[in-house]
């Protein structure tokens, strides 16, 4: 047990009790162990800097903790770390009206940054089913994507500016908020999905933009995956589309089971498309409808008739993951080019009827991003480990496929510990000893972190 530490930190802002080392030790991933030494809540820049200090000199070993909402084991502290949580650092510092800019501590719910961006007259686009709860130092660590990236691209997108303590305990201000700025490297796009493994966000500068004009909501039925993609393509040629979400059969049986909603159409179908787009496109997106029926490409549909009518469409996507948790799903998140989507299906499809006959493999995702979600169900009379154990066995086939597609094995999740022994699949020999070396100048330590991603 480090005395420094409390020094630096006095209760209630240093727990070691059970209770909290297993709230603030781990994230939404349930397959590991959690076992921190102590919880830390910083306050300020400084005191993350003071940490760090003491981190290096004392061999200390920290985990980053925003709202624990990951999915990759990337914020679990599994032996006798320090978690780092930004709880107390969660105030919105400045909102520049001629910059369009909100500048954070990265503490700050996603939600509070998006109603905050509202209530100025702007918009925060990035958003997800976890926006309640996660936190901006999260979505940066893993560049989030979520629900509307088809129109306003990842995490990344937004972030102007960046303050973040490295592993030696410095600080850099990455960017300043400029909207140009040509000085060499720009140390911003190196943290944004470094899952805490360089440096810890400390503060961000938020780009907004217009808020955008009502949205109506579509849910489509399709026979064929195939037919999806040529739905996508053909309303990307008539409407701008704010979202393209996909879900199969399987899901919409266990969401509308969960939360008691109303299947969206009177007949089923093998899988679902959910769009989104604005009102005034209403009428092109009715005819790109009609002549995907034409064409029979589409079984089926539905188009919102009111805002409470999408919010509850909305649900039968959003409430998929919540869904399925008590089956503790082994999960995936792949994508390729949109492409290759239709042929990556087909494969991926038959690997996994024939690599888990007896277990239920529910598709949903992002398809509008080439970004699909495979989770496998865990049958009631199977253990958790053996489960795990025979996913993780056919990984290494799956994971084929994405490489021979030149595709992603974490599309939106990041790496964490889930998909760490598998990160070659997607990032090669090169790429990984230029990561290592990265690790080595910003981190020479390894107190950062530590066993994510690298
Ligand atoms: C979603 O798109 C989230 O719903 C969670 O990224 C996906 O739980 C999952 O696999
Ligand atoms: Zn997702």
């Amino acid at each position: 047990m480090s005395e420094s530490l409390d020094k630096l930190f006095s209760p209630p802002r240093i727990k070691r009790d059970a209770a909290a080392l297993a709230i603030w030790g781990c994230d939404w991933t349930r397959s590991f162990p959690v076992a921190p030494s102590a919880v830390v809540f910083p306050e300020t820049i400084e005191e993350v800097q003071a940490l760090v200090v003491l981190a290096n000199e004392e061999g200390l070993q920290l985990v980053p903790s925003g709202g624990r909402t990951g999915l990759s084991g990337g914020a679990v502290a599994s032996h006798g770390e320090v978690v780092v949580s930004f709880d107390r650092m969660n105030r919105i510092l400045d909102f520049a009206s001629a910059d369009r800019l909100i500048t954070c501590q990265a503490g700050v719910v996603t939600q509070t940054l998006q109603d905050f961006a509202t209530r100025q007259g702007y918009f925060y686009p990035v958003d997800f089913a976890s926006a309640g709860s996660s936190q901006l130092g999260g979505n940066i660590a893993t560049n989030a994507g979520g629900i509307r990236v088809i129109r306003y691209g990842m995490t990344r997108n937004w972030i102007a500016g960046l303050r973040v303590v490295t592993g030696t305990g410095e600080l850099l201000d990455c960017n300043q908020g400029l909207v140009k700025n040509a000085t060499g490297y720009d140390f911003r796009h190196l943290f944004i999905g470094s899952e805490g493994t360089l440096g810890f966000i400390v503060e961000a500068d938020v780009r907004l933009t217009r808020i955008p004009e009502p949205q109506q909501v579509m849910v489509l039925g399709f026979e064929k995956f195939r037919d999806i993609l040529k739905v996508l393509s053909h309303f990307q040629s008539l409407v701008e589309l704010s979202a393209f979400e996909f879900f199969s059969e399987l899901a919409l049986q266990k969401v509308t089971a969960h939360r008691e909603l109303q299947r969206p159409l009177a007949d089923g179908a093998q899988f679902y498309a959910l769009l989104e787009f604005d009102a005034s496109a209403a009428e092109n997106a009715t005819a790109a409808f009609e002549h995907a029926v034409t064409e029979g490409w589409v079984s089926d549909g539905v188009l919102s008739q009111s805002d409470a009518q999408a919010a509850s469409l909305w649900q039968l996507r959003e409430g998929i993951s919540e869904s399925l948790a008590p089956f503790s799903p082994y999960k995936n998140d792949l994508s390729v080019r949109i492409s290759e989507m239709p042929e990556f299906l087909d494969d991926v499809d038959g690997m996994v009827r024939a690599c888990y006959p007896d277990f239920e493999v529910c598709w949903y995702g992002h398809i509008g991003d080439g970004n699909l979600h495979l989770n496998i169900l865990k049958p009631e009379d199977v253990s958790i480990d053996e489960f795990y154990h025979r996913c993780h066995e056919i990984s290494p086939q799956l994971f084929e496929l994405v490489r021979a597609r030149r595709g992603s094995i974490s599309a939106e999740h990041g790496v964490g510990l889930l998909k760490k022994e598998f990160l070659q699949y997607s990032r090669s020999s090169a790429d990984l000893k230029i990561m290592r070396a990265l690790k080595m100048v910003l981190d020479p330590n390894g107190v950062m972190n530590p066993g994510k991603l690298l």
